[in-house]
């Protein structure tokens, strides 16, 4: 009889054989002529299956506001002086991207393990800050450079009030807020950043929306698939920042002695 030569590869996300490509099933016409956006595109081909119009929209919003947040954060700041050594965009683009980690816009994933298993357990905010502390860990998803207490973070507010009008529950983005709150005790600029925010409501988009079964949430979150939505978003303004560089025709960077402490 016939033998299946076996494989090399397995995938399942994007079938290219046809006609027209599909993603996850969906066929290209339907996304093009459906009511589709790229939320829908990243349910289908991150999370492999069509997810609500809330949930969409949110991931597009995530998208929205974490495009750029300025000149002077690490990723543009990178992709900035790679522009001006002349670089070509791709190199100015991963530069940038590079720089995204625990620190800067990748504590998204981080944050989702932590406030899951914390909230999870019932474990009360001050234990499990305590507790990090203790271990010398800091809580992904709490802290800002500039943002405080008195110097909200826009972005981390409209996210709050979406999910409170749209979301079935926002039991994780409670969990999260209760912890800022015994932080915030402590130091002014240990806010809920966008990154904690955006990982508290995926998880309850996750254990919410009745989309996933338990196991697939929290494979999800193991993998971690949440810090993906900052690199996609961020690409966006580190191109913009090689192309701002590019079209202002902007010298070789240099940083100045006067701001670097020559010590022996
Ligand atoms: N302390 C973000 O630190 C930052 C603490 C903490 C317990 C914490 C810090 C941090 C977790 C990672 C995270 C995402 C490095 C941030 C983003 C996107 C962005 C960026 C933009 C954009 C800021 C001073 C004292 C020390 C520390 C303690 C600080 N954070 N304790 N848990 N989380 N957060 N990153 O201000 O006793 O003096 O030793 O690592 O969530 O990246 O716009 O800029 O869109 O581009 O530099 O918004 O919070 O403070 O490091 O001098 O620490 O606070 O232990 O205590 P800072 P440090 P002590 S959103």
């Amino acid at each position: 009889g016939m033998v299946r030569v076996p494989t090399h590869l397995v995938s399942t996300i994007c079938d290219d054989r046809g006609e027209e490509p599909t993603y996850n099933g969906v066929s290209m016409s339907e996304l093009i002529e459906g009511d589709y956006g790229i939320g829908d595109v990243i349910s289908l081909l991150w999370f492999k299956r069509k997810l609500p119009k809330y949930a969409t929209k949110f991931m597009e919003m995530c998208i929205m506001m974490c495009a750029d947040h300025g000149p002077c954060v690490s990723g543009a700041h990178n992709s900035i002086v790679t522009a001006r050594a002349g670089k070509d965009i791709v190199s100015c683009l991963v530069s940038g991207l590079l720089t995204i980690g625990p620190r800067f816009g990748g504590a998204i994933d981080d944050a989702a393990r932590l406030f899951k298993a914390a909230c999870d357990k019932g474990q009360e905010p001050a234990a499990f800050v305590e507790e990090l502390k203790k271990k010398g860990v800091r809580v992904s998803g709490i802290g800002h450079r500039i943002k405080s207490k008195d110097n909200r973070d826009k972005r981390v507010e409209l996210m709050q009030n979406y999910a409170k009008e749209n979301f079935p529950s926002t039991r994780y983005l409670s969990y999260a807020v209760a912890v800022e709150e015994y932080t915030l005790q402590k130091s002014s600029n240990l806010v809920l950043n966008v990154d904690g925010c955006i990982g508290a409501l995926f998880l309850d988009l996750l254990s919410s929306s009745g989309c996933f079964t338990e196991k697939e949430a929290t494979q999800i979150v193991e993998i971690g698939y949440l810090n993906a939505l900052f690199v996609v978003a961020r690409s966006i303004g580190l191109v913009g920042h090689a192309l701002d560089q590019k079209r202002l025709a902007q010298p070789l960077y240099r940083h100045p002695w006067e701001d670097v402490l020559y010590m022996e």
